[in-house]
């Protein structure tokens, strides 16, 4: 099988392309010739995946890359991924993640119609949820509360409607929170990794910058939610939208608390103002039962596993 990943440099690229290899697929992945290559050195130095320069906000070099490929499967995950982003660039990213898919789904549409492509979606679409809604079901309202959250809904819908008008094999997913090693050093897991891993290694006065703590979030480990990926993707329903989550409500004030004694660290905390968001979601707490009853999904890493695997991961780097 072929399967062609847009997004292969970032952080669940990376990890999706191990797992895909690990099934012997035959991995493609689109680049741009800026991106930083250090999530995918050792696959590119084997020779295990084949790269092509694409942009997906231009229509042809998309459409090139699909003929030049001509995947079984598209995992979809290039995207403006970062939320606070989304204030500072709303155009940027609406134009990245809708305008992008929409290119995707327009070459799939004429080069492999019978491809199945996956349409990676987000918690944050959901956005403003009352706690009596929780866990959130995929029927849960959305209300996105971020132009990123916007975005998701955009493709997520655009999916949709590709399924319903042109038969496309489009399945979709909602990922909430995910981390583990390689994350992005901008998201609160390994914003709060890296800062201490600075302080262990005496690069750092003992202080730790923070944003909302009150936030809950609902996190999974990378390596399980590419399981989750493949999964969907091969025994999911055609048209279908799966959530991916644990099913349990972290405050931000706990993973904080729970780095902190797998660094031993004793650090000042102080608020940064600049961490801040117009609209945060305030709480985030999935039902996986859909995935689980339909394709056999369920995570097995513990977030304390996650946890201290991407402490060491920055531990390493720093
Ligand atoms: O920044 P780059 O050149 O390394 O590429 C990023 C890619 N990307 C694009 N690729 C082609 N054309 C574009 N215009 C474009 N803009 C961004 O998307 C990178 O390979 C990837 C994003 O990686 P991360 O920021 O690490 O996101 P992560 O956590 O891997 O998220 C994957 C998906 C996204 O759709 C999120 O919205 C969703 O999961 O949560
Ligand atoms: N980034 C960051 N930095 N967030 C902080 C900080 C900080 O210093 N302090 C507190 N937070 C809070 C944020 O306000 C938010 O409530 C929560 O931590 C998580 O923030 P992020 O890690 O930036 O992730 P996100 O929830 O906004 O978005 C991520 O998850 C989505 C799935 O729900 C991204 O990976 C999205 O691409 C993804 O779709």
């Amino acid at each position: 099988m072929k399967a062609l990943i847009t997004g292969i440099t970032g952080f669940v690229g990376s990890h999706l392309a191990e797992h895909l290899l690990s099934l012997n697929y035959e991995v493609f992945g689109s680049v741009r010739w800026r991106s930083k290559r250090d999530n995918i050195d050792h696959l590119e130095k084997d020779g295990s995946i084949t790269l092509f320069e694409t942009d997906i906000k231009d229509p042809i070099s998309v459409r090139k890359t699909v003929t030049d490929c001509m995947p079984d499967e598209i995992y979809h995950l290039a995207a403006q991924s970062f939320v606070p982003t989304s204030w500072s660039a709303p155009a940027e990213t609406l134009d990245t993640n809708i305008q992008g898919q929409l290119n995707i789904l327009e070459a799939a549409r004429e080069v492999v119609p019978n491809a199945r492509i996956h349409v990676v979606g987000s918690s944050e679409e959901y956005g403003l949820v009352y706690p009596d809604e929780c866990p959130m079901t995929e029927n849960q309202p959305l209300r996105p509360l971020s132009p990123y959250g916007v975005s998701k809904v955009g493709q997520d819908l655009l999916g949709w409607q590709y399924f319903q008008s042109y038969g496309l094999n489009v399945i979709r997913t909602r990922a909430f929170n995910h981390t583990g090693p390689r994350r992005g050093e901008v998201f609160v897991t390994s914003s709060f990794s890296k800062q201490l891993a600075e302080i262990k290694k005496g690069i750092s006065e003992p202080v730790i910058k923070v944003g909302n703590l009150e936030a809950k979030r609902d996190f999974s480990d990378v390596r399980d939610v590419v399981k989750a990926y493949y999964l969907a993707v091969n025994k999911g329903e055609r048209g279908e939208v799966y959530n991916i989550c644990s099913g349990i409500g972290r405050p931000i004030q706990s993973l904080l608390d729970l780095l902190l004694e797998i660094s031993g660290l004793d650090v000042k905390i102080e608020r940064d103002p600049s961490r801040m968001r117009p609209s945060d979601v305030m709480v985030l707490e999935g039902s996986a039962e859909k995935i689980k009853r339909e394709v056999g999904w369920a995570p097995s890493i513990t977030f304390e596993e996650t946890m201290k695997d991407l402490y060491e991961f920055w531990l390493e780097r720093v």
